[in-house]
């Protein structure tokens, strides 16, 4: 078997393994990062990194390096890179789907970019195949949660519903079992990946479930096909299924494969974006103190319910769609488009889908949802919402930068996706984050793994009151 890519700069992925099993190929790799570990730990744990500020301290711990996270990293200039390779290098070499080898537009797979994150090694086609077939067997929820899911009020938000039903999984958590029993500190992680693994799985049931109690009665859309991808049995359970006879959304053949596409690539790009934003920071704060990964994503997905975080996903679209009326379809209109801005930012009202914490460029993965909608001109030649959401990337910034407040006045990931999803007849914004929310726990979950592979202690700094910073 040819290594296909370097994965580590000094980190080669030399133990690679053809095995299709995830758990094994982590396995060849996990001595030498731990080697790796012991020696930072051993050797560096005095070295000092970075001053720390009253300002970081009161201002949302801002440019703090305070954590530890090895899949992902974000450059405020180039954006997130997964194991040190861009987007555009993960949609090049990272395995799509088995049935559309041959077709120019078939995305990476979100399963895919979890192997990767999680091993730092490029999977085969083949060993993907058997993840994702892995995956699908493991789809099916128990009964309680399903009985749950229907008893909950059709006007409870789908995030909030999203929380409560990895929360219940955690009645399956084999990790919290085997704690209880008594295990030796180094074999927590074999139980904990067995969790993730088992979550991931049962995230397109739990989202298809969400959507159909909340927006078709209960009615069941689609069912879970064990020879698909993890994001075409997504995709089937909210009534986008490729296959004709039982397609909930009139859309052509070639439509539907397209929105599969677009949320293979959603999820993929959405998976990790370093440790620091809020979904990542509390799945792995949470995890930190031994809760399962049922309990700690849950805590991650409340995280990304927030309208600065995740729910930005939904802001997007209303304000895109809202806007849209405000200017009578005028979408070209740049006089009326920066009048509409003003008038948002002058009633104290952020601009959704722009700023970020860290980037201080346009978002990459942003560049790349917009590529999607260019690669299919005819498709949305006529989608004046997505050539809204493309002129106000052109606008936008200028007038952020003039209204002088964000240090970023770029568009960032949610400004466009949501719009792409619309376009294809997923149009209860409500429900957008949820995507996002499966798509999130491919990075949270696999750093959890190598939380405990290096068993990292609980999460626990230090608090200042105002009386003692303001005497310094
Ligand atoms: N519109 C208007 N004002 C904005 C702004 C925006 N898009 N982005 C930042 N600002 C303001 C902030 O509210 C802040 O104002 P105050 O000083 O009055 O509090 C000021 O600019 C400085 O903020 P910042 O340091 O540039 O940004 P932060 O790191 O504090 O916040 C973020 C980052 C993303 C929360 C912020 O840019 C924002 O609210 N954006 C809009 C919501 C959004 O798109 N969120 C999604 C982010 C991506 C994701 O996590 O999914």
């Amino acid at each position: 078997m040819t290594i296909r890519y370097p994965i580590f700069k000094n980190f080669k992925c030399r133990f690679y393994s053809t095995s299709s099993d995830l758990k094994a190929v982590l396995k060849t790799v996990i001595p030498k990062k731990l080697r790796l570990f012991e020696h930072v730990k051993k050797d560096l744990s005095s070295h000092q990194i970075d001053i720390q500020t009253v300002g970081s301290v009161i201002g949302g711990m801002r440019g703090n390096k305070a954590m530890f996270w090895d899949a992902s990293s974000v450059d405020p200039n180039k954006g997130v890179t997964f194991h040190g390779l861009s987007i555009e290098e993960c949609q090049d070499i990272l395995p799509k789907s088995k049935m559309e080898l041959n077709d120019p537009k078939s995305e990476l797979l979100p399963e895919s970019m979890l192997w990767f994150l999680l091993t730092g090694c490029i999977p085969s086609q083949e060993q993907i195949d058997d993840f994702s077939k892995t995956l699908a067997e493991h789809a099916q929820l128990p009964e309680y949660v399903n009985k749950v899911l229907d008893s909950l009020p059709k006007s409870l938000h789908p995030m909030t519903q999203l929380s409560i039903a990895i929360s219940l999984l955690n009645n399956e958590s084999v990790f919290a079992k085997a704690y209880e029993r008594g295990i030796p500190k180094d074999e927590a992680w074999e139980y904990v990946f067995e969790d993730v693994i088992n979550l991931i799985s049962k995230l397109p049931a739990i989202v298809g479930k969400i959507y159909s109690n909340t927006y078709y009665n209960g009615k069941e859309l689609g069912v879970i096909n064990k020879d698909k991808d993890w994001s075409y049995n997504l995709s089937s359970l909210i009534g986008f299924t490729v296959d004709d006879s039982i397609n909930h959304k009139n859309l052509s053949r070639s439509q539907s494969k397209d929105f599969v596409n677009l949320v293979r690539l959603y999820c993929a790009l959405h998976g990790d974006h370093e440790g620091g934003n809020v979904s990542a920071h509390a799945t792995h704060l949470v995890g930190s103190s031994l809760s399962d990964p049922y309990l700690s994503y849950s805590a991650g997905i409340q995280g990304l319910a927030g309208p600065l975080h995740g729910l930005a996903a939904q802001e997007v679209v209303r304000f895109i769609l809202e806007m849209k009326d405000t200017l009578d379809g005028e979408v070209d209109n740049d006089a009326k488009i920066e009048e509409y801005l003003w008038k948002r930012l002058n009633s104290k009202r952020v601009i959704p889908g722009y700023g970020h914490g860290v980037l201080r460029k346009p978002d990459p993965r942003f560049t790349a949802i917009i590529k999607f909608g260019n690669n299919r001109p005819e498709e949305f030649a006529k989608d004046r919402n997505f050539q809204l959401v493309k002129k106000l990337s052109q606008i936008a910034p200028g007038v952020l930068a003039k209204h002088g407040k964000t240090k970023n006045p770029f568009p960032n990931v949610d400004s466009s996706s949501g719009i792409l999803f619309y376009h294809y007849g997923l149009k209860e914004t409500l429900f957008f984050t949820v995507i996002f929310g499966a798509s999130r726990s491919l990075g949270p979950l696999s750093q959890l793994i190598w939380d405990r592979i290096y068993g990292l202690p609980i999460e626990r700094p230090t608090s200042m009151d105002l009386k003692t910073l303001a005497s310094l």
